[in-house]
């Protein structure tokens, strides 16, 4: 570039490596989980940086942490960048991280350049994307738009046992040098940088996915509900069997549903058993499950076999079934002069991309409806993802940020801004 102003990307991948040296793994990944003192101690760490960079720092009361940097008319509602910093419990060091650290990368070049923008920049990592830990994702982005009411959560009890609302004043209580402000400030767009974590730009060899929308998802939690008794005096006739009627359920869904369309998407990733004991006939059995697909029908419709699925399954084996929906995000679609904005950056760059509706859900959906958002893809190793093998070769988060860069100094004013 012309001397304009440059991502430093060696700073930027010692950050990553920074943060994901807090809350890692053996296996080389990241347990930082939502409202963690592993969360703590990363967004502890977003803010020192910010303070040493002269730019203010705020927090809502559901936890999502902005770092502001100011631009020439802070009438203008600002420009926000981002992700989340909240990993699965055997998540990839990337997945969120690398958003916010590629976003929290443009304002530091922005100030080593001493460019003014039109418009502020503001920064987020969001609260609890990940869901995993505390019910629902993208908790903090819900609340911020409006679509979720944070007293509705407070009693929840993470998978660990912990409350939400204690745990959530402890990561408050934790910055106490950030400013508060209530969730829901007006933002003039935004913008989230995050790999792919899908194969496709891997396979296509595309350095940049401009992401266009977002499938829906739903997560049902379902219990059956038995009768322990003794697994050696028990015939099957007396039976209440909920291990029996749970097994069937998942075996005639994973037939029914992926098979017959390729864009579904079904998983039970969690199962709790009680008393869970080897000659015990279970009493309880919960599952989670978790549905996918880009068309809103098409999703209600595996939402009604998953329950009738359920609840036949759980009649033959005289047990009770109890489904809560636990997440409900209907598809969605980016704007299209963000994405224009993205696809600007990338020719300005010389840098091929391809448009591309995401798999997995984002923060980015859920902004979308209060202010004009897309998100731009970086391609990760295999498409592994939720995975401590997750993987992003340094030249393309080096690209990624560079992408960010352009596209948000084009949505924050005039290029005729001093400095770019
Ligand atoms: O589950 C998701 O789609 C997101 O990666 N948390
Ligand atoms: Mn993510
Ligand atoms: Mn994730």
């Amino acid at each position: 570039m012309n001397g304009k102003p440059m991502i430093d990307v060696q700073r930027l991948l010692q950050r990553i490596t920074d943060f994901a040296a807090i809350g890692a793994t053996r296996a080389g990944g990241v347990n930082r989980q939502a409202l963690s003192p592993e969360d703590r101690a990363a967004r502890r760490l977003l803010v020192e940086l910010a303070f040493a960079r002269g730019f203010r720092v705020y927090q809502d009361d559901v936890a999502n942490l902005f770092i502001r940097r100011e631009g020439r008319d802070p009438s203008l509602a600002p420009v926000l960048i981002g992700s989340h910093l909240d990993s699965q419990p055997t998540g990839g060091r990337f997945d969120g991280a690398l958003g916010t650290l590629s976003a929290f990368e443009v304002l530091e070049t922005l100030q080593d350049a001493g460019a003014v923008t039109e418009r502020a920049i503001e920064v987020v990592s969001w609260t609890n994307e990940e869901g995993s830990r505390f019910f629902p994702g993208c908790m903090g982005s819900m609340v911020f738009v409006g679509a979720g009411d944070l007293s509705n959560w407070r009693e929840t009890r993470g998978a660990d046992g912990a409350r939400l609302g204690d745990e959530l004043a402890a990561t408050l209580s934790a910055l106490p040098e950030a400013e508060v402000r209530p969730a829901g400030h007006s933002v003039s767009a935004f913008v989230e940088v995050h790999i792919e974590q899908g194969p496709v730009l891997e396979r296509e060899e595309i350095p940049i996915g401009v992401v266009t929308g977002v499938q829906g998802t739903k997560w049902l939690e379902v219990s059956f509900v038995g009768e322990a008794a003794h697994a050696g005096t028990t015939p099957l006739e007396f039976r209440k069997d909920p291990m029996a009627a749970a097994a069937e359920a998942i075996v005639r869904l994973q037939e029914a549903i992926m098979p017959a369309d390729p864009l579904a998407r079904l998983t039970v990733g969690r199962m709790a058993v009680e008393p869970s004991s080897i000659n015990v006939i279970p009493s309880r059995v919960t599952l989670t499950v978790d549905i996918r697909h880009p068309e809103e029908d098409a999703l209600a419709s595996i939402e009604a076999r998953v329950e009738a699925e359920c609840r036949s399954a759980a009649a033959r084996h005289l047990s009770d079934v109890y489904i809560e929906k636990r997440f409900d995000m209907a598809p969605g679609k980016f704007d299209a002069a963000v994405v224009a904005a993205i696809e600007n950056a990338c020719e300005g760059l010389g840098v091929a991309s391809m448009r591309m509706v995401s798999g997995a859900f984002h923060d980015a959906l859920f902004l979308s409806r209060v202010a004009p958002t897309a998100m731009i893809f970086v391609p990760c190793r295999g498409g592994i993802s939720h995975n401590e093998a997750e993987f992003v070769a340094d030249e393309n988060i080096e690209i990624g940020a560079r992408i960010l860069f352009e596209t948000t100094i084009a949505l924050a004013g005039d290029k005729a801004s001093r400095g770019l």
